[in-house]
């Protein structure tokens, strides 16, 4: 604790100060979390491990104490502000790699549905591992999406969402696809807390990403197949 009664975050061992992250966030101190990850990577802490063990875990509580009606939205959304100030520190050293391009995604969360967190943390992560990232933001109508393809000719279309009530929305736009003959031209990603790959299945996606590393990886590997199946013409 400092004179003034405030504590000193540069005084906690690591263990703690993650803990401590965990705690702030959840008290939505946006500039307590702030401090606490640059602290972290200025103790040579890897961005993603910062973001995975301190902010998502964070994250992770929030949501069991939302679900069981002892958080609110008011709280939640301090919270996620937070997480998003402390995502923001990390962005620019998450997607610094230098990496070559390896494609396009277009992504979206879709309508009704205005969570755009792991949305954002799988867009940094793909933009980190190479991908060109175009970001529809929240509330996607099919129409948006079919613009935004039809404008940027992704590779990949990702789609993002958390509420029960929104991840049918996934099937109407791939349903759409469908009916105009475009489905087979890109690669339909979809993730969200919700889902699973029964459910990615049912609705005629290519693949379910359970978070953010995954997507990278899938995408990948869709690419490379995709380069593989060009070069044999
Ligand atoms: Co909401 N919310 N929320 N919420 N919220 C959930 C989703 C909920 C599970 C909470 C709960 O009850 N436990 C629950 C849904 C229940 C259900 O449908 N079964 C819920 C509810 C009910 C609601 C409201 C209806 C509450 C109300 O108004 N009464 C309301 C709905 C608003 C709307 O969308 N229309 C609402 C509002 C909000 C806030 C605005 C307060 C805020 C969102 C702020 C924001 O996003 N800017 C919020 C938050 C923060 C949450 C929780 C607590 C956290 C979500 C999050 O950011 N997680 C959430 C609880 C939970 O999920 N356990 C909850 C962290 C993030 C890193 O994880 O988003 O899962 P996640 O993303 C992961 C993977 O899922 C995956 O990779 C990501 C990174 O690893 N992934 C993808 C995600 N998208 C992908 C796309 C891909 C690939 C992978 O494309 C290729």
């Amino acid at each position: 604790m400092s004179d003034d009664g405030e504590l000193d975050l540069n005084s906690l061992n690591d263990e703690d100060l993650v803990l401590q992250v965990h705690d702030d966030l959840y008290d939505g101190l946006k500039e307590e979390v702030e401090t606490a990850v640059n602290i972290l990577l200025g103790r040579g802490w890897a961005p993603y491990r910062v973001l995975t063990e301190a902010l998502v875990e964070g994250m992770r509580i929030v949501g069991i104490d939302f679900r069981d009606g002892i958080l609110f939205v008011p709280e939640v959304l301090l919270a996620a502000n937070s997480m998003k100030a402390g995502m923001f520190i990390l962005r620019p050293l998450l997607i610094a790699t230098g990496a070559p391009r390896l494609g396009k995604m277009v992504i979206g969360t879709v309508k009704g549905d205005i969570h755009d967190i792991g949305k954002n943390l799988v867009g940094m992560m793909m933009e980190g591992a190479g991908f060109e990232v175009i970001d529809l933001g929240i509330n996607n109508s099919v129409e948006k999406y079919l613009a935004a393809i039809e404008e940027h000719q992704p590779d990949i279309l990702g789609m993002s969402a958390l509420l029960t009530t929104t991840m049918p929305y996934m099937k109407v736009v791939i349903d759409t696809l469908k009916e105009k003959g475009m489905r087979d031209d890109y690669v339909v990603m979809v993730g969200g807390a919700p889902l699973n790959e029964e459910f990615a299945k049912a609705i005629g996606a290519d693949a379910y990403c359970r978070d953010a590393a995954v997507a990278v990886e899938t995408a990948k590997a869709f690419m490379a197949r995709k380069h593989n199946q060009l070069a044999k013409g």
